[in-house]
């Protein structure tokens, strides 16, 4: 025991002398940063960007570990803004989550962070401000370690670096990219030549699985949800890096890659002509040096990677190609010509369609079939490239263990969770409770609401967890989409059999059935943020909060009760949508309103020949289950006609109403049944009760759409629809009231 402290008075006796020491190494390195908006031309249309420092991406923040960070922050925008420094260890007042770490920075003024740099490796920052991070607020923050720190490591941590950001950039605001999503509107999929559609499907010799797929009521997918215009690296779609350190780039040379990926919602593929990647880092922590063909690097993960330039006058070309291969940008290293790295051959959807179908329950759950997948090991979208299982039909049989395992049927080595192995020992303390955590990632693609255990942000508390506990997350992925999910202020280990050298990180991508398992020790206090890094799937709710037991309140939030309503605000915005159809026998349209869990739907129609007359319709209802396929609604009816008085109208089960005037409450239910068809039972206040069946936007073909609709009124209508461009399309259709018109339908 003496001796104990003994050693202890020792150890800190040296330590003040270190400190003392270190002193005058430690620096306070300063950034200013002028947050502005500015016109920017990536496709030969002029749009709104928000630039920092007159650059987008935002200028590369470098520190090395042992510095003080002091960034100033000057908005210049007319709306508030926030800096996310993501992956950072730092108080909880400095993580720049407004409404949860500090207040918005309001328009026209300037705010300062200052935290103690105490890690190095690479990381980057984002505006953490509604949807900013899309058009320009991202940028990388590299932390460089000393050359006198132990774990330097010769040949890796002294090679010429080149920091790297990757993003997209969309032509479209970001506001309508998230509420064309919120609309599951297929643009994106005409966009990306992806629509799936009913000749496609016969085309290809897959209209059963097109069959099944609808049976099942699953929608068209895609790997990636948007459409976007480029693809940029550091801001350009091809560049070239002759020199390094101003000399020409030679055979031999090793250069590393710092590489974020600042993408709002893109994965990509990353690719080298010049031979193997030598992965060294992931989101700023060492691994042990692994060797691979390619990698796959999610939304806000980031990789070091180490490139070899193999002859001297060929310029090699590093490719990062998005998940779905709509688009890429390239980076050509060395002196002159070029070679190219071949491009990701487009993806067979339709086998996509045909696993997803095996995996689907008609409950809308998925089944794993025991594969037992974590990792990124079993990718179940492999069925889909045929760089591995061929441009013919995959011939691995159902009851092949590793028809999902790339490494297993081809001779390209891509990266997987599972090869990762730390430097150093990442054990967590062992004497330390332990906190289970288990969470599903839930979702659902039709009305793109994402969520966890079916919980938005908004619907549930913070989690409470306690200072000195290890915390174990195991997280299930029961939703059809990936998601990398992403912990503020602490790095977890990646429980993927490597044992005491687990590796860390503070982002993980969890494919569709996968289960893993994280675990961090709870160790600094404050609201930190956990949730899914794809920009629109954090608008919309996909996340918690985890919260310190007793910790001191945090001196940026002075009213917490209020930061807390407004930040659960963010996920429970209104998104609406419009279309209005103006034909030869009428016109005819609708208006919805929708949030996570309502609706407010309003349909007109407007007849002018055989129907003169008007009518509304109105329902509010509330969306149930995980998968929303059931809504309760009120409504409201009103119908006006110029017809004969006596004209009576008498629907299949004898009830008749007059068909002039009409003004009426009602109560339903709509349901989604196979083949998603709505089905509607609704009784009014006049005791009329009405059935009707109905299905709109059948993929006919890549831009055709039909859609019918019929009722217990005797009423019926069919329609035909040809989708021109993002908001307009040419519409005939024949209406048991109006007869057959011809027009063109706008839609919003
Ligand atoms: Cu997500």
């Amino acid at each position: 025991m003496s001796f104990q402290i003994i050693h202890n008075k020792k150890m800190s006796l040296m330590a003040l002398i270190f400190a003392l020491s270190n002193l005058n190494a430690q620096k306070l390195v300063h950034y200013d940063l002028t947050i502005k908006d500015s016109m920017v031309n990536f496709t030969g249309k002029t749009k709104r960007a928000i630039a920092v420092n007159g650059q987008i991406p935002m200028p590369t923040l470098t520190f090395t570990q042992g510095d003080t960070a002091e960034i100033v922050v000057h908005n210049e925008l007319d709306e508030e803004t926030s800096l996310h420094w993501h992956g950072l260890f730092l108080p909880n007042k400095e993580d720049g989550v407004p409404y949860l770490t500090q207040m918005p920075i309001p328009p026209h003024s300037t705010y300062t962070y200052r935290f103690p740099i105490i890690q190095n490796g690479t990381h980057w920052y984002h505006s953490h401000s509604g949807l900013q991070e899309q058009i320009g607020m991202y940028g990388n923050f590299v932390m460089l370690k000393r050359n006198t720190d132990p774990s330097f490591r010769k040949g890796i941590d002294d090679l010429p670096t080149i920091p790297i950001v990757l993003s997209e950039w969309t032509d479209y605001k970001p506001d309508n990219v998230h509420r064309m999503l919120h609309n599951a509107t297929d643009w994106f999929a005409i966009k990306k030549n992806a629509t799936q559609s009913y000749a496609e499907a016969i085309k290809e010799g897959h209209l059963k699985t097109k069959l099944t797929n609808e049976w099942k009521r699953m929608l068209a997918m895609d790997v990636s949800d948007v459409y976007y215009d480029r693809i940029l690296m550091n801001g350009k779609s091809t560049s070239d890096i002759k020199r390094i350190y101003k000399e020409p780039l030679k055979g031999g040379d090793k250069v590393r890659l710092r590489i974020s990926n600042g993408g709002a919602s893109s994965y990509f593929w990353l690719t080298y002509a010049g031979g193997k990647i030598t992965v060294v880092a992931t989101d700023g922590n060492d691994v042990e040096p692994v060797e691979v063909d390619r990698l796959i690097i999610a939304v806000s993960e980031t990789y070091d990677i180490i490139l070899t330039i193999p002859r001297d006058s060929i310029a090699y070309e590093f490719l990062a190609t998005t998940e779905d291969r709509t688009k890429s940008a390239s980076m050509y290293f060395g002196i002159s010509g070029k070679q190219l790295k071949s491009p990701q051959p487009r993806l067979k959807y339709f086998e996509g369609m045909k696993m997803m179908n095996d995996m689907m329950k008609m409950n809308g759950r998925l089944d794993d079939m025991g594969m037992n997948m974590s990792l990124n090991q079993m990718d179940m979208n492999v069925v889909m490239y045929p760089e591995i299982t061929g441009d013919a039909k995959p011939s691995q049989s159902d009851d092949d263990p590793n028809r999902y395992n790339a490494n297993a049927l081809s001779d390209i080595t891509t990266l997987n969770y599972a090869m990762l192995k730390a430097t150093q020992n990442t054990s967590l303390p062992a004497s330390a409770p332990v906190k289970i955590l288990k969470f599903e990632l839930s979702g659902n693609m039709n009305r793109y609401v994402w969520s966890l255990d079916n919980k938005v942000v908004s619907e549930t508390d913070k989690i409470l967890i306690r200072k000195g506990e290890n915390i174990r997350m195991i997280i299930y992925n029961g939703s059809m989409m990936r998601h990398p999910m992403h912990l503020h202020g602490h790095d977890f280990r990646v429980v993927n059999g490597q044992g005491d050298y687990s590796p860390l990180k503070n982002i993980i991508d969890i494919m569709p059935m996968e289960t893993d398992t994280l675990e961090f020790n709870a160790n600094v206090e404050g609201d930190w943020f956990f949730h899914c890094h794809i920009l629109y799937h954090m608008m919309s709710g996909m996340g918690r909060v985890f919260t310190y037991e007793n910790q001191a309140p945090n001196p940026n939030i002075p009213n917490p009760n209020y930061s807390w309503r407004k930040l659960k605000a963010e996920d429970n915005k209104f998104h609406w949508m419009a279309e209005n159809d103006f034909a030869t026998n009428g016109s005819d349209g609708m208006l919805m309103i929708q949030n996570t869990r309502w609706s407010l739907n309003t349909e007109w129609r407007l007849g002018y020949h055989d129907m003169h007359g008007y009518e509304a319709e109105m329902h509010l209802g509330r969306y149930l289950g995980r998968m929303q396929w059931l809504m309760p609604f009120i409504g409201f009816d009103a119908r006006y006609r110029k017809v004969d008085i006596n004209d009576i109208e008498e629907n299949i089960f004898g009830q008749q109403s007059t068909k002039d005037k009409r003004m009426v409450g009602s109560l339903g239910v709509e349901s989604t049944l196979p083949m998603m068809v709505k089905f509607q039972a609704e009784v009014f206040t006049d005791y009329i009760f009405r059935c009707q069946l109905m299905r709109e936007d059948i993929p006919i073909a890549k831009r055709v759409r039909g859609g019918f609709m019929l009722n217990t009124d005797k009423e019926y209508m069919v329609e035909l629809k040809y989708i021109l461009n993002k908001n307009m399309g040419i519409r005939t259709h024949y209406d048991s009231d109006m007869g057959v018109g011809f027009g063109l339908s706008l839609n919003y």
